[in-house]
């Protein structure tokens, strides 16, 4: 991936926006814990692009937002159909249905202008939704406007009304479902993403679901090693069915479960 990098003369809250910070990244799933109702992860993190130069989402940093980034519609403003996409990539854990929380802002400097701007993004209605405006609606964050209360351009979490499923099927291992973020109206601002059980999740509720984990190891940041366990579910197995790798419990082992070979 070619790493581009923007400067906009515009001064936001946080001041000038830093736009593009992109990094080369492997495909990355957001993994619901284990008994866990929610996963919930950064905007900036973790998407991967289908995007088209006349309007697209781009990484970019803000002071107020969480995790000081967040992914913003920069670009013409072309809100008759998605025009860019940002992919999510989720395994979840627990069956059920789930409410879609978002937290965003609109960029004032389109919406002192015009109040009714830069408040909508297209919300698929399905998981793995395709690219076609059938597989979308306009955003319930739309209702919102630059002179209501709050306003539009201060950051606030909405819920979606339409709700997913997640089978049981969809939660066997290594199976995954796409989360596909449409573009609407450009200076949109999208921080952080909670999926949840929970349909009457409110803002502290929402800022109290931590982030969810990913299927990579990363090391911590000044760290000078990696360790984990053998058995972790980040593993991928390329198994012969004549003998091959299982997790299993052994009370010695640490954490009590180890990777041997079974067959
Ligand atoms: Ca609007
Ligand atoms: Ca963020
Ligand atoms: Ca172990």
């Amino acid at each position: 991936m070619k790493t581009r990098t923007y400067y906009l003369a515009k001064n936001l809250s946080a001041g000038v926006m830093l736009f593009g910070a992109t990094m080369a990244n492997a495909a990355v799933t957001i993994l619901q814990s284990p008994g866990s109702s929610a996963v919930a992860w950064e905007a900036e993190n973790y998407g991967a692009y289908l995007s088209d130069p006349r309007e697209y989402w781009t990484p970019t940093n803000d002071a107020a937002a969480s995790g000081g980034n967040v992914l913003y519609i920069l670009g013409d403003n072309l809100t008759a159909v998605p025009i860019s996409f940002v992919d999510y990539t989720i395994h979840f854990a627990t069956p059920g249905t789930y409410k879609l929380y978002y937290r965003w802002r609109a960029d004032a400097v389109w919406a002192n202008a015009d109040r009714f701007t830069a408040n909508s993004i297209y919300i698929p209605t399905t998981f793995n939704a395709n690219t076609n405006l059938t597989n979308y609606v306009i955003a319930a964050s739309n209702g919102s406007d630059a002179q209501g209360n709050p306003s539009s351009t201060n950051y606030t979490v909405i819920g979606e009304p339409g709700l997913f499923t997640v089978t049981p099927s969809m939660v066997n291992p290594g199976a995954i479902a796409v989360l596909r973020i449409g573009t609407r109206e450009r200076g949109f601002i999208l921080d952080r993403l909670v999926l949840s059980t929970d349909a009457a999740l409110n803002e502290s509720g929402f800022n109290a679901t931590l982030n969810s984990d990913i299927d990579i190891i990363v090391q911590s940041a000044a760290s000078t090693y990696v360790a984990f366990e053998a058995e972790t579910f980040k593993g991928a197995y390329l198994s012969d069915p004549r003998e091959y790798w299982t997790p299993t419990n052994d009370s010695r082992g640490q954490r009590r479960r180890g990777a041997v070979r079974a067959g």
